[in-house]
Formats: structure tokens, sequence, C-alpha cells
């Protein structure tokens, strides 16, 4: 067949995209080019069902090291015992903890999706709020904090199998050392799903949840940098302290449980040439670079708050520990479904997002979600915050004025070529 024009000059589009705007979406990220074209290789054509030395096909000689290099390196990020790179994503690596440590019906405890929660913490329209029984906490109104007393009375009173903790539109720290109090008082598993602030967690720029959560879930495409992908970590309770049988009846530990969780419970064949990409991008964490890198996210998210600050944007929280903010437009008038569209059309990428306790639906919203992961990749420091913020304002208050934004737009491309996004592509 002839080479895929179509498709090709779509990717070819999308690199332009990718190149002249404002990439302030809090979960995405440039990847580096060499775990780009690792994700681009002919390990794609192998079935490898189950995991290195313990397959169901042959001639897994070469990915099974590929797929250990990934392990071993992941294990030395996070200093764990137990790593399974294989999850798809990070909603398959919470599907694969949820097989493994739960039965139908029984109860989970999670952040409401509304409170910046994630749709696999229980949401009713997701497999974990279908197959288990959700419950829910949520942020003090007052403060935007995590309610740590909702959490614990909500846990004594439903006394639920597995508390969730991490979020998708959370700006601070978790405390995970009271959470696993209040786990070990009613007899619950901890899962700690870090897939926004891995990367910062890795550098130990924050608390690290390993040593309270019994398992942690991550994506690796967000403050990892890597390619898009999930995986499961456990550090030391692999020993499986609650004894949770297999469906033989039978205790194992829990990393077997969780291997088994992910294959063959819910997934097939691995995608070993996202696990090279995985393994790469797991090199580059361990680098030097990175420790910069994860630095540099968390002090221009600060100074990005201030920027927001001074000119009158609310945040939830007031303020960030991390690589987002989450803005509640309300004292701005417009919602997060038009800042949206507005910022878009003056290439600034962001979505919206409902703030907590908000009176706007999910399509709609009150607020937006900032996050400064893929600017700091592209080499932006804390004097280039201003710019973005004092871009956003200015495409916020002129929301009808489509000349207005036109020349937003022109200056926002002009500014973006200081910072050349895969320059050996041409
Ligand atoms: N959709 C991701 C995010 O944007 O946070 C979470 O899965």
């Amino acid at each position: 067949m002839q080479k895929d024009t179509a498709i090709f000059s779509l990717i070819n589009k999308e690199l332009e995209r990718q190149r002249r705007g404002l990439e302030l979406i809090a979960s995405e990220n440039f990847t580096s080019l060499q775990t780009i074209q690792a994700m681009g290789n002919v390990m794609t054509n192998k079935y490898a069902e189950g995991y290195p030395g313990h397959r169901y096909y042959g001639g897994c000689e070469v990915v099974d090291e590929s797929e250990r290099i990934a392990i071993d390196r992941l294990k030395q990020i996070f200093n764990i015992e137990y790593a399974n790179v294989q999850p798809h994503s990070g909603a398959q690596a919470n599907a694969a903890v949820m097989l493994a440590v739960l039965q139908p019906g029984d109860k989970i405890l999670g952040l409401d999706l509304s409170m910046g929660g994630h749709l696999t913490h229980g949401a009713h329209v997701n497999f974990s709020g279908k197959l288990y029984e959700p419950h829910f906490y949520g942020v003090k109104k007052e403060t935007g904090l995590i309610d740590y007393d909702m959490l614990e009375s909500t846990a004594k009173k439903i006394k639920p199998k597995l508390i969730v903790c991490g979020a998708s539109a959370y700006s601070r720290d978790w405390d995970y050392e009271r959470i696993r109090k209040v786990a070990d008082e009613v007899g619950a598993l901890v899962m700690a799903d870090i897939a926004h602030p891995a990367g910062l967690i890795a550098k130990k720029l924050l608390k690290d949840p390993f040593d309270y959560c019994h398992i942690v879930t991550s994506t690796t495409h967000k403050t990892l940098r890597g390619p898009r992908g999930g995986i499961i970590m456990v550090r030391k309770d692999v020993e499986n302290p609650l004894g949770i049988k297999d469906n033989k009846g039978n205790i194992r530990l829990m990393s077997n449980l969780l291997d088994m969780a992910v294959f063959p419970g819910t997934q097939g064949g691995p995608l070993e040439h996202i696990i090279a990409a995985k393994a790469i991008a797991f090199g580059e964490i361990l680098t030097d670079e990175f420790t910069g890198y994860a630095k540099q996210i968390i002090l221009n998210a600060q100074v990005m708050a201030k920027a927001f600050h001074n000119k009158d944007y609310k945040s939830i929280s007031d303020g960030t520990d991390n690589h987002l903010l989450l803005i509640d437009l309300r004292n701005k008038n417009i919602s997060g479904k038009k800042a949206e569209q507005v910022l878009g059309k003056a290439d600034i990428t962001v979505n919206k997002n409902m703030v907590p306790f908000d009176d706007k639906s999910a399509f709609v919203t009150s607020g937006i979600r900032v996050g400064v992961p893929a600017v700091t990749t592209r080499g932006m420091k804390e004097e280039h915050m201003q710019f973005i913020v004092d871009s956003i304002d200015d495409c916020l208050m002129h929301a009808d004025d489509e000349a207005h934004l036109s020349t937003i737009k022109n200056n926002v491309n002009e500014f973006m070529q200081q910072f050349p996004l895969y320059p050996e592509l041409g």
C-alpha cells in the first residue's frame, strides 16, 4: 500500500498545532523524541501475553528484556518492591487493582468527581461505580482542601473495602498518613492514584504515598512525561496484609493478585512497543535533568498562581503545591465552557472543569484547569508565566471580540517560536 498521506498529513498538522500553541492542559506533556520513536517500533508486532519469563507465546526473549528494564527502572524511581508496567492506561490500572482486591458490590470510597476526583474512583457512569458500591468524600467549601473529617466519618459509617485517594483537579498535596490511619481502623486497603503528580513525587517534591498506601497507580504520560499508558506499584505490602483471596479462595501475594488482574484479568497482550517507550521515559526520569524539570514545574505553577491572583482570579484552595491550578471563573462572569472555547481561538489550550460546589453542569462548568507540565517541557521559566496569564486574561476580557482574539493568537504563536518542539522533525 502507498504511504497513507491522509493520516500522515494529519500527524503533521497536529505537530504544527502543538508547536504553535500554549498547551496548558494539566494532564498533557511533550514526551522526548526517543520515547516517541520507540512507540513506533516493531515490538508492536509481538504477542507477549504473560510476564517476562512466563509468556504464553514463543519468541518473547527480546521483549522480556525490554519489559524487565522498564520494571527495574520504575522500581528504582520510586524505591518499590513491585511494579507492573503493562496497563494500557491509568483507567486500566485502576480497573485491575479493583478486580484484584474487591468483589462486585464491595464498597469503595473516593473523591467525588465534581470535587476534583476521577471517573475511575467510583463515578456512576464508570465501571467503578457500576460494579462496586461507590461512596464519596469531598473538599471543604471554605478552603477547597480535602475534607479529611468527612473522609473519616464516611469510612467509619460505611466501612469500605477500598479507600481511593488522588485526583484529577486538586492543586494540593495529600495527607496519606491520615488516610492510612482511617483505613487501618475500618479494615480497608488504600489505593493512591498519583497520575497527576507522579513526576513530582518521583523527585520527592511532594509527600511520598508509598509508605502509607498499599497500592499506587499512575499514568505515565502526565508529569512523568512518558508515553500514554498506566502502571501499578507496591512498595512494601506485597505480603498482602489484609489476606485478600483470589477467586479460588487462596491468599496470594499482592503482586500475584495484581499481575493476574492485569493479565488475564482485564487485558490480553501487552503493548510491548509502549513498554519499551516507558522504559526510555523511566530512564530519563532517573536523570538530574528531570529533577530540574520537576522543580521548575513547581516554580512555574507558583508564579502563575500569583499572577492569576494579582488579576483577581480565584483559584480553588487559593494556590498550588503541584503542577496545576483550578480557576473558579464565577467572579469573571464567564463559564468554563466559553472560556475553553475563547482561549482555543487564541491557540491557548485548557479544559473546562467543574469547581467544587459548582452550580453549572459538567458540560458547562464554572472553572478551567490550568497546568504547567507541558509549557515547562517547552523550556518556560518563571519569567514566562506572566505572558501566559496576561494572554488568558486578555482573551477572557474580550471573549466576543474576534479581531482581538486573533491578535492574541498571533502574539501567542510568535511567543512560542522561542520554545522549539521536536526541531529534529524539521
Ligand atoms: N483525563 C485525565 C485528566 O485530564 O486529568 C484523567 O484521566
